[in-house]
């Protein structure tokens, strides 16, 4: 049925970008230099609870993504560590051992990162960790 609709849109005269894979993500999509406006710790159990990344750490944090799926992480600009990163659907994995895997919301210029992983951060200091999501807002420059 799908395949029918593109074709009766290509008669149509319908762009082929607006057939099939519509929603696709790729690499080539978020190729660029981006820079992290935002980076929170999410408390898992109460998302109103957040630790700001970027103030608490004082560093500008960035990324290169090339069309190859080559990410490049960069602090104050410098190349920090470098993967080659796979997707599958909207899920991004940079393949760093570590269960680095986020979901990745792609409109223009603007990408948001979801963690799916948690990650152990002590957000009320009381000595015990809580599960933590991380999101990271980017801009691409
Ligand atoms: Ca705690």
């Amino acid at each position: 049925m799908g395949k029918l609709i593109c074709t009766l849109g290509l008669a149509l005269l319908v762009t082929v970008a607006a057939c099939g894979d519509d929603n696709k993500l790729t690499f080539g999509a978020m190729a660029g230099t981006w820079n992290a406006t935002e980076y929170l710790y999410i408390d898992a159990a109460d998302d109103s609870t957040t630790y700001d990344v970027l103030a608490g750490v004082g560093v500008a944090l960035g990324i290169e993504v090339r069309a190859n799926g080559t990410v490049i992480i960069l602090i104050d600009g410098t190349p920090v560590d470098s993967s080659t990163a796979t997707l599958q659907g909207d899920v991004v994995n940079l393949n760093t051992g570590g269960g680095d895997e986020w979901r990745v919301a792609l409109n223009a210029d603007n990408m948001t990162w979801t963690s799916l992983v948690t990650i152990p951060y002590d957000f009320d200091a009381d000595g015990t960790s809580e599960d933590a999501f991380q999101r990271i807002r980017w801009h691409r420059n």
